[in-house]
């Protein structure tokens, strides 16, 4: 029985679309988009229990309802096109083939972790895998996501380059400079902005007299969409067609991919500044009781193939959390000026 969404949701959220598989999708590629925003759910549910229980360092932000985004997105990339990210990035390097021991090591401040334990969620980069890194620095991902484009462009990689970004970052002048030179020089670049409406605790629409934030795209010259945030095959679609004209030298573009923050900010926030019964309703887009929904009810999966696939993921975290809180090391005092400087190398 497919999921009810309340009319007075779809009244305030009028970019929802239905869940359609692309034409020619095969099941093994869709339960992939399943096991990924479903692998980025349980992490992050974890990580919220585990920061509660004071067994975590540092700061974490929640990628909880944006799964779709990430997913459907580095889905469209190939593995050696580049991503950055923002201060809520567990969801990015999961979504572009990272390791989630490594990442829980490197929550646990363990040496084995991806910045040896000294960086924690909000610096994480798997630059292998493609992920030039999380950051702290609101907007301060564009550029660096122009300047990856800018090498593919000139050392004719073929490559693109994905720059996840905020609502709350489109208002920083940086934005608008990366967007333009991008546009100016027709660089490889896509810009995916994850609209959730808020930006800690500031509403979009206090902030912004337009808040159809797509259409900005028109002032650089460059295509801008919007799509259902929720909806990890319409997030794929827009992506793929961004992706496959900048690839063919027709330069960036921007997709609002637009939802909403069901979470707090952060992994202990109250949210005292927001209504939470008229979130509630929301809850009934969360893209992954859709997406399994979608699969059931099309029969591209059975009860028991999904049931089989989310016990492996329980595991794949638990194990992830064994081996980070009892296989791993603190890193020796020794290590603490190491990969301040690269040195010619990205990290030791
Ligand atoms: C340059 C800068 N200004 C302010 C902050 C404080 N800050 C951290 S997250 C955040 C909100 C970001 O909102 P948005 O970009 O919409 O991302 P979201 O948290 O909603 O995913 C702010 C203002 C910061 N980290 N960096």
């Amino acid at each position: 029985m497919s999921i009810k969404i309340d009319k007075e949701v779809l009244e305030k959220f009028t970019c929802y679309t239905p869940l359609k598989a692309p034409e020619g999708m095969k099941k093994e590629e869709q339960m992939k988009l399943f096991y990924r925003m479903k692998l980025i759910r349980e992490f992050d549910t974890t990580v919220k229990d585990l920061w509660m229980e004071n067994k975590i360092y540092g700061l974490a932000h929640s990628y909880v309802a944006a799964e779709a985004i990430a997913v459907g997105t580095c889905f469209a990339l190939k593995p050696d096109d580049a991503i950055t990210s923002t201060h809520r990035g567990h969801g990015h390097v999961i979504a572009k083939g990272g390791d989630v021991k490594k990442m829980m090591a490197e929550l646990f401040g363990k040496y084995e972790g991806y910045n040896h334990g000294k960086g924690g969620s909000m610096h994480i980069a798997d630059v292998p895998h493609g992920m030039l890194g999380a950051t702290g620095i609101v907007g301060s991902g564009m550029p660096l996501a122009v300047g990856s484009a800018l090498a593919a462009d000139r050392l004719g990689t073929g490559n693109v380059t994905i720059c996840f970004h905020g609502d709350g970052g489109t208002n920083q002048g940086v934005w608008h400079e990366s967007i333009n030179m991008a546009a100016a020089w027709n660089l490889p670049v896509i810009f995916v902005l994850e609209n959730n409406q808020m930006a800690i605790g500031t509403e979009l629409k206090s902030v912004s007299k337009e808040v159809e934030l797509y259409k900005r795209a028109a002032g650089y010259g460059i295509p801008g969409v919007q799509v259902d945030g929720f909806n990890v095959f319409a997030v794929y679609k827009a992506v793929k067609k961004a992706v496959d004209r900048a690839r063919n030298g027709e330069g960036p573009s921007l997709i609002e991919a637009k939802f909403l923050r069901l979470l707090g900010h952060f992994v202990a926030d109250d949210q005292w500044y927001r209504d939470l019964k008229a979130v509630e309703p929301f809850w009934k887009l969360d893209p992954i009781s859709r997406m399994k929904d979608y699969l059931l009810e099309n029969k591209i999966a059975a009860a028991k193939e999904i049931e089989r696939v989310e016990k492996d993921i329980t595991k794949e975290i638990l194990d992830a959390v064994n081996y980070a809180a009892n296989e791993c090391t603190e890193p020796s005092v020794e290590t603490l000026y190491d990969n301040i400087y690269a040195d010619g190398e990205i990290i030791k």
